[in-house]
């Protein structure tokens, strides 16, 4: 899919599951709110549906069987704040939000960060799924040896009609990961990144391979030099690709939005099928991605 210009407000989000979590952000945009409170919005519709086996509520556990998230959120003045390893709290976008603006600091993590939450008047409660559950019983008893892999972080921008972009991710990381493990979701740079004044970009995919190249920060880095987001992106793939001696054999997915409106998908491989979803003014739609390699 090559770039497309669109008008504000704008909404872009990986995956189908993006398609639901946009129509929400679009309400808020759409009222006049600001692309923070779209993205929260967004982010956390997704959060508490637990149809959504990577994201929030109903996401696959750790190999332990507990649920854990990963969450991030950056807005158009390049203030962050993320959620790793968050347990027993759905909606670690918020968490993440409330990092940036409550504390001097970006990140918690693990249980500290749950204490956080439930200090600002969050609710504890049970991420597994009875579905989410059944799934790890299967993966229990076929004495799976390697993490599954899963693709699916939420990752969405928005642009409000003020002109100011937000990125958001959050995710449950991949499936039946060993405890403790942070992806590439909640780490600033890596899953997600605003450039101010140039634009973003979020991923979604094997995040150790997100962490290895900065990709996000990357990617915002490639649109500040003049690249067009889809160019920006097939940089950045094309440098994971190189790294694996020429093969493009991982899932690795970036969406990346500037702040003129012209965004893009694009995948390392087609395999991974990755789509996104876009909703602006004139259109409302699931986008196949590209592949850098078909
Ligand atoms: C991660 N990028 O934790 C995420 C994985 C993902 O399953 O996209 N979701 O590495």
């Amino acid at each position: 899919m090559s770039d497309e210009s669109a008008k504000f407000p704008l909404v872009v989000s990986t995956w189908s599951f993006g398609m639901p979590a946009n129509e929400v952000a679009w309400r808020v945009l759409s009222a006049g709110g600001p692309a923070i409170d779209a993205v929260e919005a967004g982010v956390t519709s997704c959060e508490e549906d637990p149809s959504v086996d990577s994201v929030g509520w109903g996401g696959l556990p750790d190999s332990s069987g507990e649920v854990t998230l990963d969450a991030a959120i950056m807005d158009h003045t390049g203030r962050c704040g993320a959620v790793g390893c968050l347990h027993r709290i759905r909606d670690a976008i918020k968490v993440a939000r409330l990092v940036m603006e409550r504390t001097p600091h970006i990140m918690l993590v693990g249980e500290n960060a749950t204490t956080f939450a439930l200090e600002h008047g969050m609710k504890q409660t049970n991420l597994l799924s009875p579905q989410a559950a059944h799934r790890y019983d299967m993966w229990r008893q076929h004495r799976a040896e390697d993490p599954e892999v899963g693709h699916d972080t939420l990752g969405m921008i928005a642009i409000d009609a003020a002109g100011r972009i937000c990125a958001g991710t959050s995710t449950s990381g991949i499936a039946f990961k060993h405890p403790g493990r942070v992806g590439d979701s909640p780490i600033v740079g890596a899953g997600l990144y605003v450039w101010p004044g140039v634009g973003a970009a979020v991923a979604t995919g094997l995040g150790e391979e997100m962490m290895k190249v900065c990709g996000s920060y990357a990617i915002c880095d490639g649109m500040r030099r003049g690249l067009a987001p889809r160019e920006a992106i097939a940089e950045v793939l094309k440098e994971i690709r190189r790294r694996h001696g020429g093969k493009s054999d991982r899932d690795v997915s970036f969406l990346a939005l500037r702040l003129d409106g012209i965004y893009a998908g694009l995948t390392l491989r087609a395999a991974t099928n990755f789509t996104y979803a876009v909703i602006t003014p004139s259109q409302q739609q699931l986008v196949n991605a590209a592949a850098l390699i078909l």
